[in-house]
């Protein structure tokens, strides 16, 4: 991994989620001590506190979006500070919050590889494709619909939060371990064409080949996004997030996910999200998610 220098923001926020808690995951990350272990890998870590946004008003959705202002305000604090991160030459790694937060640190990903001439690839680690629309959600949250908003789908104002319209393309996306989409969100996945590695598929051909395939085409001008839902994990053995979906990757599986990205030298931002305390006993899905994130920058346990 080439850049050691690494930003920290945190984003208490569940504004886009269906249950109350996510905000409190940043919290959580720095309890189970996230920057004193990549400080200890040898990186240099700033922790820039928490942003600030508008209190989650619990309200039911509003044609079809649920909290859609409260959204898009969090979303622009969150696309700024990732910005100026990135811009600094450093990594900045999000700790949501739900998974709509995605929308402000991938559009500023998407901007400064623009204007770095870089190639873009999303790693979109999760359970959910994360790819519905007022259309067709099931449930107006919209932690259910960042991949669709940042490839231009979406209400106006979130689709425009980072200035370029669309913020990025299907393309970009490679998507591991789903195994949970919407009836209406399937139509939107396999019209737009998004790499999908869902379960099935890592059970048939393991996590190894996935990986090599999701990887590919990374060079030595990728620019490397890692968008980490802690759903992804099986719930077994991280049960402290909001919506749970049983058959997901164990952790040797895990960890191999997270050492073959490593292994690549690229990764150049980092989201981890959706960790929700409420949902949790004695932080383990959090320390689970530092221990995995340590693999993600390098820790491996090959011995060589
Ligand atoms: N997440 N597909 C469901 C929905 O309500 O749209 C669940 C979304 C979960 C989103 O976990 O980031
Ligand atoms: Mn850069
Ligand atoms: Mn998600
Ligand atoms: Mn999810």
């Amino acid at each position: 991994m080439g850049n050691k220098a690494l930003s920290l923001i945190g984003v208490p926020t569940d504004i886009g989620a269906g249950h109350r808690g996510a905000s409190m995951g940043p919290e959580a990350l720095r309890v189970a001590n996230l920057a004193s272990k990549l400080e200890r890998r040898g990186f240099e870590v700033i922790d820039h506190g928490n942003l600030q946004g508008p209190v989650n008003p619990w309200q039911p959705p509003q044609d079809g979006y649920r909290h859609l202002p409260q959204v898009v305000a969090w979303n622009e604090a969150v696309h700024t500070a990732v910005y100026t991160e990135l811009a600094a030459g450093r990594v900045p790694v999000m700790l949501g919050g739900d998974h709509c937060l995605a929308i402000g640190s991938i559009s500023a990903v998407a901007r400064h590889c623009r204007e770095q001439g870089k190639k873009l690839r999303v790693l979109w680690l999760d359970a959910h494709a994360d790819f519905n629309t007022a259309d067709v959600t099931p449930s107006g949250n919209i932690h259910g619909m960042p991949v669709a908003c940042l490839c231009g789908n979406g209400p106006q104002a979130l689709v425009e939060v980072g200035g370029h319209v669309p913020a990025t393309t299907p393309d970009v996306f490679r998507q591991i371990g789903i195994r949970s989409v919407d009836e209406g969100e399937k139509s939107l996945v396999r019209e737009a064409q998004v790499s999908i590695f869902d379960m099935r598929r890592i059970d048939e051909v393991g996590m190894k080949r996935t990986m090599e395939e999701a990887l590919a085409d990374v060079d030595e001008n990728t620019h490397l996004h890692v968008s980490f839902d802690v759903d992804f994990l099986d719930p077994t053995i991280a049960p402290g997030v909001g919506t749970t979906v049983r058959g997901g990757p164990n952790y040797r599986e895990a960890q191999l996910c997270m050492e073959m990205i490593a292994d690549t030298g690229r990764v150049s931002s980092l989201d981890i999200v959706e960790l929700n305390p409420a949902f949790d006993k004695r932080n383990q899905t959090a320390r689970l998610a530092v221990d995995l994130v340590e693999s993600l920058f390098g820790k491996s346990t090959l011995i060589r």
